[in-house]
């Protein structure tokens, strides 16, 4: 008989902070969608991480709603993989907590992710804040991950959540797989269209800097034509050409083309022409997610039943290892 091949497992997850940026697409939701095909994925909306920051909750209970209906629109298919959203598994906070007895305060404080948002928010740097990463780690640890998509800005909670699950094995053995980061070689750090050393984002104040995706075509248009480039004209991907380089690498993960491609393909035309392409480009990637997402947000009935089949399974998977990591730490289980 032939041997059965286990699937690799991936895991990832998104905050439901706003409608997901172009860059959000492009680092790490379209990844998602493609490899659900060849490994068995979890996928799941971060509630809890977005309450780092203050959140109106009737907003966030909206967003929340949202982010689940976009994750399908982009071609998560609940059938092929496990959809959730993960305040409505208790596991996740549970472990959560046994791991922070395991993190140091000085690894977490190392964390740029938490000095860029305590600077952004030096009003409210709380505890959450800044054990962000170990409510992560647990994320990825209970579902024995062996891969986390993810875009650039995530390799350092990477890099922590393999760190503390070879700890927790060096002392109790075997409980915790070790996941690998999975970022794109291209792709994996959209910039800003309005600050091109900047990380698009989808809570940035300047509503011009991100191309939100579900953005109606004359708005994406109107944001490519007025993107940040350089004062030179030639179409070339080269150091320092901080704007047309996030251009190009937008274009190449929208058509498929090489840099090689697209500069011999705009030799001799402007920027003018090239944003105008660039634009195009991605209002007819997002077309159909647009469309998606408009027949999915008005079926609340489906959308909850998906995710209540999604917080059901996630918790069966999910328990096996945190009842492992317990008895392992000498609570007493039941
Ligand atoms: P926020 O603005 O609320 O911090 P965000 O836009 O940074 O949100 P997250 O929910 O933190 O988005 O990230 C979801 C996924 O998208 C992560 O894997 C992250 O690495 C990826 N990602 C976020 N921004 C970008 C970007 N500009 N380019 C590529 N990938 C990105
Ligand atoms: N921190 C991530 C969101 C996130 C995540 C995860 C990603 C929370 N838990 C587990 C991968 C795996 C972010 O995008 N800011």
């Amino acid at each position: 008989m032939e041997e059965q091949v286990k699937k690799k497992v991936i895991l990832s997850g998104i905050q439901p902070t706003g409608v997901f940026t172009l860059g959000n697409y492009i680092g790490a939701v379209q990844n998602w969608g493609k490899m659900q095909e060849e490994f068995e994925c979890a996928y799941f909306i971060a509630d809890l991480h977005s309450l780092t920051v203050r959140q109106d909750p009737s907003v966030l209970k909206k967003r929340a709603l949202d982010a689940f209906a976009l994750l399908l629109a982009c071609g998560i298919d609940p059938e092929k993989s496990l959809v959730f959203i993960q305040s409505h598994v208790n596991t996740h906070a549970e472990l959560g907590w046994l791991l922070s007895c395991y993190t140091q305060f000085g690894e977490l404080s190392r964390m740029t992710q938490f000095k860029d948002k305590s600077a952004a928010h030096a009003d409210n740097i709380n505890a959450g804040l800044f054990t962000y990463p170990v409510l992560m780690a647990a994320d990825i640890l209970l579902y024995q991950a062996d891969m986390v998509p993810v875009g650039a800005d995530q390799k350092q909670h990477l890099e922590f959540t393999r760190d503390i699950a070879t700890r927790f094995n060096n002392i109790y053995g075997n409980v915790f797989k070790i996941p690998e980061p999975y970022i794109s070689k291209s792709g994996a750090r959209i910039m800003s269209l309005q600050d091109p050393l900047k990380k698009m984002s989808k809570s940035d104040a300047n509503l011009n800097g991100f191309v939100s995706i579900l953005d109606e075509p004359n708005v994406i248009m109107n944001k490519f034509k007025r993107a940040v480039t350089d004062s030179e004209t030639e179409v070339v991907f080269r150091e320092g050409k901080d704007g047309i380089n996030n251009l190009m690498t937008i274009y190449s993960c929208m058509t498929g083309l090489t840099m090689e491609q697209i500069e011999k393909d705009f030799e001799g035309k402007g920027y003018g022409d090239f944003k105008i392409a660039v634009g195009e480009s991605v209002v007819e990637k997002l077309r159909p997610i647009r469309e998606n997402f408009d027949r999915l947000s008005k079926d609340k009935k489906y959308l909850e039943e998906c995710y209540t089949k999604g917080a059901e399974l996630a918790q069966r998977v999910s328990s096996r290892t945190l009842n492992k990591a317990k008895k392992k730490v000498g609570l007493l289980v039941k």
